[in-house]
């Protein structure tokens, strides 16, 4: 006699054989309707293979760009005080000095003349806006001596020099202005330092930044015998917010010529309810490459009479009304130059 299990058994067998055999095609079934949806859907001829191993290329690619970020380095924020600062430097115009030599000690400095510190992230992105035309010695002198400065400083900048095309009258705020426009095409600044070309600074303590106020940091040149030549001056360097900057309407557009725009400015910030801040007189002390006046840079007779009325001007002269043509830009490897037609000097 049988086993009764074993019998139970044998007698249930061909009953799953066929639930087994039923499964699997159901499987198979499932399988082939799954590629003929990914077939249609991918709208391509791809075969089996080919969606596998696009499969996993797609896994791939995205584990990669996930580790990228998870390995993207957080930097910690710069310090209040650089801790690369070396304070009084020594400052002259006698050395010669190639383009060649700065720009093999300025190893980290990007083509345009961008840089920003690799350890830690800057407070705050500057531009450098420096007015020109036919300067190219002077600017050589403050590239030298500016990069080294700027970096030990830590700061994340960008140099951009304004060149006035042609060779009518020179117009100083007019450029600043398009200084301001084209830097922010390029990046993020929220700060913008007007750098005449012929200052460098003696101390590496006073900071190419923003400040809350309007900051003005050529405030002890060599040649007023270190200190102001007057209490309202803001020439030479200064530094606004971009907020502080927008808020006067940007820089006159209306002085052709020299003398007067630094006075403007001057009356625009104080008509706004701000005022200067300054480094005291031994950290802003600086240097001034002696020169001839340039031509076509003569004193504008109208500058008095233009800077008696700022307030009623401000609101309707300045990066609101502000025309230009950009005839070319070149990225230097220390500086970016934009040649720039600033139209006719009205008569
Ligand atoms: N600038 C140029 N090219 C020019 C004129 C001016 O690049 O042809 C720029 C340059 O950045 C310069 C700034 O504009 O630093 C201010 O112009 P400036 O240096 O002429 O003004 P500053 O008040 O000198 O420093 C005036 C001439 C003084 C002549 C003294 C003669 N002994
Ligand atoms: C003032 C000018 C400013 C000029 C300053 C210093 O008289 O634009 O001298 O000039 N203001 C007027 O002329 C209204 S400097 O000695 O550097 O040539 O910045």
């Amino acid at each position: 006699m049988k086993d009764p299990l074993l019998q139970g058994s044998a007698a249930v067998l061909p009953g799953t054989s066929l639930q087994k055999a039923c499964k699997l095609l159901v499987l198979f079934c499932a399988v082939h309707l799954a590629f003929t949806l990914v077939y249609y859907v991918s709208g391509r001829e791809m075969n089996f293979f080919q969606y596998f191993y696009q499969q996993r290329q797609n896994s791939s690619k995205n584990t990669k760009e996930t580790e990228l970020e998870s390995t993207e380095v957080v930097l910690p924020d710069c310090p209040e005080s650089s801790p690369l600062l070396v304070g009084p430097l020594r400052i002259e115009f006698s050395i010669s000095i190639s383009l060649d030599e700065v720009m093999k000690t300025n190893p980290y400095v990007k083509e345009g003349g961008l840089y920003k510190p690799k350890d830690c992230k800057s407070l705050q992105k500057i531009a450098l806006i420096i007015p020109f035309r036919k300067r190219d010695e002077h600017l050589k002198y403050w590239l030298y001596y500016l990069h080294p400065i700027l970096q030990r400083q830590q700061l994340d900048y960008g140099v951009y020099v304004i060149n006035q095309d042609g060779d009518s009258t020179f117009n100083r705020a007019k450029l600043l202005n398009i200084g301001f426009v084209e830097a922010l095409k390029e990046y993020d600044y929220n700060c913008f330092v007007f750098s005449d070309v012929d200052l460098i600074p003696m101390d590496d303590k006073n900071i190419y930044k923003c400040y809350s106020q309007p900051r003005h940091l050529s405030v002890s040149m060599d040649k007023f015998g270190f200190g102001l030549p007057y209490h309202q001056y803001f020439g030479g360097v200064s530094a606004l917010s971009k907020e502080q900057f927008q808020r006067i309407n940007g820089f006159p557009n209306k002085f052709w010529g020299w003398g007067g725009e630094d006075d403007d400015i001057y009356n625009r910030i104080v008509s706004r309810g701000m005022s200067i801040s300054r480094p005291d007189a031994v950290t802003g002390k600086c240097k001034m490459i002696r020169h001839e006046r340039d031509e076509k840079n003569e004193p504008n007779p109208k500058r008095f009479d233009l800077i008696a009325h700022t307030r009623q001007t401000m609101n309707s002269d300045g990066i609101n009304s502000l025309t230009y043509k950009v005839l070319k830009t070149e990225k230097h490897p220390l500086y970016t130059k934009i040649t720039v037609d600033i139209g006719p000097v009205p008569s």
